[in-house]
């Protein structure tokens, strides 16, 4: 006997059917246990994405009050951080473009991906306003 119920043996028409059905419904299984993979991915992507890709700490060594920004989103005003932020963190594949004055004005520089526990010189406690730009 085959695993289909028909004698073994001969093959006929119909038990080639069944293993052909049978063979789509692995098939099938297989596309929907590779789209729940594929959706637990990027479930886990966005849940990586949530946490916030520019992060903007009141101390050095990214001690004290902090900022969490998402990608690809932008401050205008830090509020009760305005001219006090002291290190950062930007995400992989993102970029931080800082402003000394609000509503995106004044000088500016830009942080690449990378933990910063102090600002370069002339940034310590000015960021008033930012971009984290993520590709
Ligand atoms: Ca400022």
């Amino acid at each position: 006997m085959n695993q289909c119920g028909h004698p073994s043996g001969s093959v006929t028409p119909q038990a080639i059917e069944h293993g052909s059905r049978l063979v789509l419904l692995l098939l099938g299984i297989a596309s929907v246990f590779r789209t729940m993979v594929i959706f637990a991915c990027s479930t886990f992507a966005a849940a990586a994405a949530a946490a916030a890709d520019c992060e903007l700490f009141e101390h050095k060594d990214f001690a004290g009050a902090s900022i969490g920004v998402e990608r690809n989103q932008s401050l205008s005003r830090l509020g009760a951080l305005n001219d006090r932020v002291s290190s950062v963190k930007v995400g992989p594949r993102c970029l931080m473009v800082a402003f000394a004055e609000e509503d995106y004005r004044g000088t500016t520089t830009t942080f690449g991906p990378g933990n910063y526990a102090s600002l370069p010189e002339g940034w310590d406690d000015e960021i008033s306003s930012l971009h984290c730009n993520c590709r």
